[in-house]
């Protein structure tokens, strides 16, 4: 079944958007597979976000993300990685649709409150890197998305 790691940021965290974001994704049929509040240190937020490390906000970035706890979170269910992109809107606020996360909720680039992988491949490197020690099973019949 098809994984997703979704990180909420800092400003999503201080301004009490925990439970919601979380009600987002179990209301529409995904199932929780990991959860923890932590402070993240510079080179972790760093190798996070290597991807970005030649861009103008990287530095900015990194400094926004290690500016306070995050909540790590890994979401399982069919098709979670496209349609949890969905569930939190396109990056610029500005272009972010009425009804997802940062449509809703952010106005800002650079505070844009939650972060989702944007493929297979990379929600795999970053459960990797965000749950080293594993995540939890589910008996099948208590696992909302196996049936
Ligand atoms: P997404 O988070 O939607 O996958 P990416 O991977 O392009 O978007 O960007 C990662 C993060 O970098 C964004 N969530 C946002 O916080 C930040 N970011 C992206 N573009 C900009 C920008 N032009 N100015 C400031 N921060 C940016």
């Amino acid at each position: 079944m098809e994984q997703t790691f979704i990180m909420i940021k800092p400003d999503g965290v201080q301004r009490g958007l925990v439970g919601e974001i979380i009600s987002r994704f179990e209301k529409k049929g995904f199932s929780l597979k990991g959860l923890k509040l932590i402070n993240v240190d510079r080179p972790f937020a760093e190798k996070h976000y290597a991807d970005l490390s030649a861009k103008p906000f990287f530095n900015g970035l990194v400094e926004y993300i290690i500016s306070g706890p995050v909540v790590a979170m890994v979401w399982e269910g069919k098709n979670v990685v496209v349609t949890g992109r969905k569930i939190i809107g396109a990056t610029n606020p500005a272009e972010s649709a009425p009804g997802t996360i940062r449509g809703d909720f952010a106005i800002d680039i650079g505070r844009n409150v939650i972060h989702g992988s944007d493929a297979v491949e990379s929600a795999r490197k970053e459960i990797a890197l965000w749950f080293p020690e594993g995540i939890v099973t589910w008996q099948s019949s208590a696992h909302p998305g196996s049936t």
